[in-house]
């Protein structure tokens, strides 16, 4: 489908987003012409957990982590909100309005904690299995969604955001998201529409320039009409990680999620470790705007490799 758009040349886009606005009176959805799971490669995953996942988008596995596992997650997390050479590094979003602690980005290359978990034999091949190829990690972070304080993330699909902004060509992507603190429905805890991972939503707005320095704290741009939203909340329903700490959801990168406001006493921090086939490099922005900086959308695409002795096996 070649895209006409406001102020760059027409591409060859099969997810054009990032819309003008004048042309809003024809955006349609338009059903994934990728697979969910790419291939049958071999991993952990039992054909059971792999057709939920192929049928929902996303799939839940209680307990990944071991509570003394969360622990070394935890305390590391603790360490890097203390480290003043991280808070000047650009890693760190605050909200906006209370400048708690929002996200730390890059933490699988700022920490040898994270990175290990990245390369732990038993996470790596289940994003291997699903992606069907080696790996690499496009985008990690820690959303730390503090109690009284967190805002959440509007309706969105990360997809949108990474083809149009970074350029990763197709859905051939899997995030990781581990609760490091008990995930409750009152504390942020995040909701998926299972099924609408199949449907891609264009969305309408041109992308400013530097987009990501407030689309990070409060996204305006790139995020589907509400009348996308209810079609698709009517059709596929709403379901909601929510688990104990240590438990992992693997959702695809064009799942509808959202999170609410956390106005509970608890904190709902989660890491995201985002897997990225080594076959779906990220190219020219399909936004037309500059690639947005390496923390976001890592450029070397070199596969990761198992650690034999991960603290996390
Ligand atoms: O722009 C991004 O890459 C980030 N934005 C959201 C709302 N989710 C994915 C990602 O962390
Ligand atoms: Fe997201």
């Amino acid at each position: 489908m070649t895209t006409a758009r406001s102020t760059h040349e027409a591409v060859d886009d099969r997810y054009p987003s990032r819309l003008d606005a004048s042309a809003t009176h024809d955006i349609n959805t338009i059903p994934r012409p990728d697979p969910t799971v790419w291939g049958a490669t071999p991993g952990p995953f039992p054909a059971t957990a792999l057709a939920e996942y192929e049928r929902k988008g996303f799939h839940i596995e209680d307990g990944l982590l071991t509570p003394a596992q969360v622990q070394e997650c935890w305390s590391e997390f603790d360490r890097m909100t203390d480290d003043a050479d991280l808070a000047d590094s650009g890693l760190l979003i605050r909200e906006r309005e209370s400048g708690a602690i929002r996200s730390i980005f890059r933490v699988h290359r700022v920490s040898p904690v994270f990175e290990a978990l990245a390369r732990t034999p038993r996470i790596l091949d289940r994003a291997r299995q699903i992606l069907g190829s080696e790996v690499y990690i496009h985008q990690s972070r820690i959303n730390a969604m503090p109690g009284m304080a967190g805002t959440g993330f509007y309706w969105h699909s990360d997809f949108e955001t990474w083809h149009a902004e970074d350029g990763l060509p197709a859905p051939r992507t899997v995030s990781l998201s581990i609760a490091l603190t008990d995930n409750f429905p009152f504390n942020g805890g995040l909701m998926l529409m299972p099924g609408a991972h199949r449907t891609f939503v264009p969305c309408i707005g041109e992308t400013p320039e530097g987009h990501f320095h407030e689309s990070l704290q409060d996204q305006r741009v790139g995020v589907p009409s509400p009348s996308a939203i209810t079609e698709l909340g009517y059709e596929h329903g709403i379901e909601q990680f929510t688990g104990a700490a240590g438990a992992g959801l693997f959702f695809d990168s064009n799942s509808m999620h959202a999170s609410g406001n956390n106005i509970s006493p608890y904190p709902r921090a989660n890491v995201f470790l985002v897997f990225n086939s080594v076959e779906n490099a990220p190219r020219e922005p399909y936004g037309g705007t500059a690639p947005r900086p390496d923390y976001l959308a890592e450029r070397d695409v070199t596969p990761l490799t198992p650690l034999a002795d991960s603290p996390f096996a």
